[in-house]
């Protein structure tokens, strides 16, 4: 557990003695889009259809806008705040490359986000800028999500599957999906033809009528099923979405649903690995895989840890490696 004790007060919880949880780190490092920072260095956030507020006071942080129930409910699991991130790190830290990569996103934690919302938001991501990410996302919300007031402003919750059903491909298009709108319109259609059909099922009607391959083609489009999935079956499952490569599968799985072994390969990361371990320039699947053999369960940390390092240093392979010995460096890429 990375925090001493949690305690309520009017408007808020304080959580006393915080490890391991930098605001920028957690909320810059690429894995969220709807968290902004204010002017103060505080952030705001829209999850879980709430707006919530954290500042950093010293070794404690404030979370505004939500009481002792959500905390436990919802915040303590969605902040990963049960895991120890200091033994992961130490871990990590034993790889004397990675560690300068810890070292520089040390409060960095892994959200655990709703499926659902980042499903849709990494669809989106293929190909494309964190901005336009963002800007497309809060269209999309303010489009179709509910209104939430906080502090005299209008924010708006991550649309649910119910009011995003029936769009149309233009509809995505108008937030600014372009070239992604089909998927998303095609994702929300097949997430939502799996939860009827499990309703229908818990109420004893439709599945009497299918065959049980027809009913398998919807049920495998099942968000909480898929969830519920091995690492790897997980990873092909997501695949079966259209607009779902591996990359984004990977990341779907790291940020929403606690696959570990996850590793996102990217441009950044791409780079990372060849700027930390002199890789040579091989294709993405191969570093991903030479990533999962080296970090293991870990290897979503890991990753994060040199996305956050490759982008805010905007790392070039031109630049000079960090280690240019390769007899120090514990497994240089063999392929
Ligand atoms: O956290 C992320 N990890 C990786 N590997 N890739 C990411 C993350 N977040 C994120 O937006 N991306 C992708 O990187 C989306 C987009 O293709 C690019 C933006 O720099």
């Amino acid at each position: 557990m990375d925090f001493k004790a949690a305690e309520s007060f009017e408007g808020g919880v304080i959580l006393k003695e915080v490890k391991n949880f930098e605001l920028n780190h957690t909320f810059d490092c690429g894995q969220c889009f709807r968290w902004e920072k204010q002017k103060n260095g505080n952030y705001i956030g829209t999850v879980y259809g709430r707006v919530i507020e954290l500042e950093k006071k010293d070794e404690d942080i404030i979370i505004y806008n939500t009481n002792m129930e959500d905390f436990n409910s919802l915040w303590i699991n969605y902040f990963d705040l049960n895991r120890d991130y200091s033994s992961i790190k130490e871990e990590l830290s034993k790889d004397p490359l990675l560690k300068e990569a810890v070292a520089y996103g040390h409060g960095i934690r892994i959200l655990q986000q709703d499926p659902f919302e980042i499903t849709l938001s990494f669809i989106i991501s293929a190909r494309n800028s964190i901005p336009i990410i963002m800007r497309t996302i809060k269209n999309l919300s303010r489009t179709y999500g509910k209104p939430i007031e906080y502090k005299g402003e209008t924010y708006y919750a991550f649309p649910e599957i119910e009011e995003l059903r029936g769009l149309e491909v233009t509809d995505y298009e108008a937030c600014g999906a372009s070239f992604r709108s089909k998927y998303l319109k095609d994702t929300v259609e097949k997430i939502s033809n799996a939860e009827d059909i499990i309703k229908d099922m818990e109420q004893e009607k439709s599945h009497f009528i299918m065959d049980p391959e027809a009913l398998e083609e919807v049920l495998k489009y099942d968000l909480n099923r898929i969830k519920e999935l091995n690492d790897e079956e997980c990873h092909t499952a997501l695949q079966n979405f259209s607009g779902i490569g591996p990359k984004v599968a990977d990341c779907i799985a790291l940020f929403s649903m606690k696959k570990y072994s996850s590793f996102p390969v990217d441009v950044w990361v791409k780079r990372a690995m060849q700027f930390f371990y002199l890789a040579p320039d091989v294709s993405l699947p191969k570093i991903r895989i030479f990533g999962r053999n080296k970090f293991g369960e870990l290897s979503g940390f890991a990753q994060q840890y040199l996305f956050y390092y490759a982008r805010e240093n905007n790392i070039n392979i031109d630049d000079e490696p960090l280690v240019n010995n390769l007899s120090e460096t514990s497994n240089p890429l063999e392929f």
